[in-house]
């Protein structure tokens, strides 16, 4: 059995233990793969999610979706669950995992994301330990000063506008690309499997956009258009569930410049064209706290974009 509801937001062994549950009940569909561990030792695990039933010599299409880089956005690893558990235990989706294998990394910053429960709740970067020349930990100097960004440290204009050197900042991009055993474990598993990623998303909050790259720059990616077109339909697509408007573009035209980031990553160096950063509800009111009564109302949205672009993707192939 497991605890799982989607009332609350848990914690993070019981988020494992659903997944372990997942991986018992159904093993013809999920498979739990281990890519790497926290730098406080906690494992990550990929959910590869397929039917398997494929036609001969055709390789399927794979989406990616991952959840959690930031502790403090509790809705998104809770959203990640709710469409993990859509595609696996709602029957109605058999053919979209028997064309298209899915792999969901529902918390990537499993160690901010409990120290957001026991501690700080509104704790964003990793739990790092920054040491200094002294031998003494620069938590001892100040607090705050633990931790990576980990939508900073990845190989993609690393350290450059809108990310930080110093460790006591929110937004410190860590002591070089790739730093952090997250994003590294997570990099090299994206990259074994670039040839059949097709998408990239990734899951934050707050404030309702759907961003698409660069942002980096204000410069237009030459495929902005394309990139645009699907999000555009998953957009509209959402709006018709509950009404939700969720702002579409650039991360620099909607919010602020941003280098070392994950989306920008996997379309600039993994090459994967369909690259978005979700930021899910809401616009303010409760921020970051949103409550967990809307964890359902947002997945089921959510989940209404990603298969309008998963159905995109089925066409272009
Ligand atoms: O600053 C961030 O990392 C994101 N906002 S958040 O409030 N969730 O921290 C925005 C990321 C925008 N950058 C890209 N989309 N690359
Ligand atoms: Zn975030």
């Amino acid at each position: 059995g497991h605890v799982m509801t989607w009332t609350r937001y848990h914690r993070y062994q019981d988020i494992l233990d659903y997944l372990m549950y997942l991986s018992e009940n159904y093993p013809h569909l999920v498979e739990l793969l281990p890519i790497g561990k926290t730098v406080e030792g906690r494992p990550l695990k990929v959910v590869k999610i397929s039917s398997g039933q494929t036609r001969e010599n055709v390789v399927k299409p794979a989406i990616w979706i991952d959840a959690g880089i930031h502790a403090r956005e509790w809705i998104s690893p809770a959203v990640a669950l709710f469409i993990l558990r859509q595609l696996v235990e709602n029957k109605s989706y058999r053919t979209l995992i028997s064309e298209i294998d899915w792999y969901i990394l529902p918390m990537i910053n499993a160690d901010g994301y409990e120290y957001s429960h026991t501690v700080d709740r509104l704790w964003r970067k990793s739990r790092r330990t920054a040491a200094t020349k002294s031998g003494r930990t620069l938590w001892d100097v100040s607090y705050g000063c633990e931790g990576v960004d980990l939508n900073r440290n990845w190989d993609w204009h690393w350290a450059g506008v809108g990310a930080s050197q110093d460790p006591c900042s929110d937004t410190f991009a860590g002591s070089h690309a790739f730093s952090e055993p997250e994003t590294r474990a997570v990099s090299d598993f994206i990259l074994d499997h670039r040839d059949r990623i097709q998408v990239y998303l990734t899951l934050h909050s707050y404030s309702q956009m759907w961003l698409v790259p660069w942002s980096h720059t204000k410069k237009l990616a030459d495929d902005y258009d394309d990139m645009m077109y699907l999000a555009r339909q998953a957009t509209e697509a959402i709006q018709k569930v509950h009404g939700s408007h969720y702002q579409l573009g650039t991360t620099p035209s909607l919010l602020y410049t941003t280098s070392g980031c994950s989306d920008d990553w996997a379309k600039g160096k993994a090459g994967i064209k369909y690259s978005y950063t979700i930021e899910l509800p809401d616009k303010g009111m409760y921020g970051f706290l949103l409550p967990a009564e809307k964890i359902v109302t947002t997945g089921k949205e959510i989940f209404t974009g990603i298969k309008s672009i998963a159905k995109s993707i089925l066409k272009i192939n």
